[in-house]
């Protein structure tokens, strides 16, 4: 499979080529994509050296597969031309997601929805693919009402750039080119991305928008508020959700247990709680602090942790990757 990963060098991309070693997708040849600037560069994919290349070079080498990992722009420009040379294009950027013939895919709650014309598939954002990995199965057993997320980002959610502040600003360096507002190291800041609609951020749009796409149901309503914190393992979430009807605790604890990319982690007393620090590294979206909401019939509080870089972004692009090769898609 010839497969090509636009954005490479990123912290995605870097992401991308570890795990698809790591999963060991039938790569026959990775055809590195990044700026000009970075073509020729040697990038090391399972034991072999390869050169990065241009982005028009890769077009014409007509991969099977891209992975983009590149920002919004290149997106938009590049991902059409790959699919006119018969590509399938698995996008990170948030340009496709909302498309109305686009799909936006979560492998374990919706990937049957793909057909072989579907060149361009939409990875969505990192917090909501953790958020909707809890919600889908409590949707199907409970029905959503409400939901009301309150997220604590990882840095590595900005980049490079963004960790290289903080970590600066930890060794007290605070003349480092500034990526957010204001210092990141010992601050909280409830800013992920640019302001945009009624004084919401991207970030919090694109929680309140793609889960109803995902979960292909608008039938319950969403608010959201986004925030960054000096973390780098992973985001997490605090969710209120209140639902149609009413629920058993233990039941929804098994559910989230037997759900395929779900791992429970509710052992309170026992200080057993998901953290960024532990879910660094991994592929599954951590859910504990199961708890009723004393403050609301129907409705109940819990806390939910994963690797932004990996099942936020890079391992479920792969898992598309992979479900096109099981389908015969590709
Ligand atoms: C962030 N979800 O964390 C966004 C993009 N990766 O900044």
């Amino acid at each position: 499979m010839k497969v090509a990963v636009v954005g490479a060098t990123g912290m995605v991309g870097q992401v991308m080529l570890k795990v698809l070693e790591e999963r060991n997708f039938p790569v026959t040849e990775l055809i590195p994509v990044a700026s000009e600037k970075s073509v020729g560069q040697k990038i090391s994919f399972k034991g072999e050296k390869y050169a990065v290349v241009s982005i028009e070079d890769a077009v014409l080498n007509k991969p099977q597969i891209a992975l983009f990992s590149a920002g919004g722009e290149t997106s938009k420009k590049w991902a059409p031309e790959f699919a006119r040379a018969g590509t399938f294009v698995i996008d990170n950027s948030s340009v496709w997601r909302m498309d109305l013939d686009k799909k936006l895919i979560v492998p374990e709650i919706n990937a049957d929805i793909i057909e072989k014309s579907d060149k361009i598939i939409a990875n969505p954002n990192c917090s909501t693919i953790q958020l909707v990995m809890v919600l889908h199965p409590l949707n199907q057993k409970y029905n959503l009402k409400r939901v009301i997320v309150s997220t604590y980002q990882s840095v590595t959610g900005t980049g490079k750039a963004a960790v290289d502040q903080m970590n600066a600003e930890m060794k007290g360096d605070y003349s480092v080119k500034k990526v957010y507002p204001h210092e990141i190291f010992k601050n909280a800041l409830p800013q992920c991305d640019e302001f945009s609609d009624e004084d919401y951020t991207k970030e919090e749009w694109k929680l309140m928008k793609e889960p109803m796409k995902i979960l292909q149901d608008d039938t319950f309503t969403l608010s959201a508020t986004a925030v960054r914190v000096p973390v780098q393992g992973g985001h997490s979430e605090s969710v209120n959700i209140e639902f149609e009807n009413e629920f058993d605790l233990n039941d929804v604890r098994k559910i989230l247990s037997e759900t395929p990319g779900v791992q429970l982690m509710d052992e309170v007393k026992s200080g057993i709680y998901p953290t960024p620090l532990f879910a660094e590294g991994k592929d599954e979206v951590f859910v504990g602090r199961i708890r009723r909401d004393p403050s609301q019939l129907k409705t109940l509080n819990l806390w939910i942790v994963a690797d932004n870089l990996r099942k936020g972004a890079a391992t479920n692009a792969i898992q598309i990757a992979e479900h096109l090769i099981e389908k015969k898609i590709v």
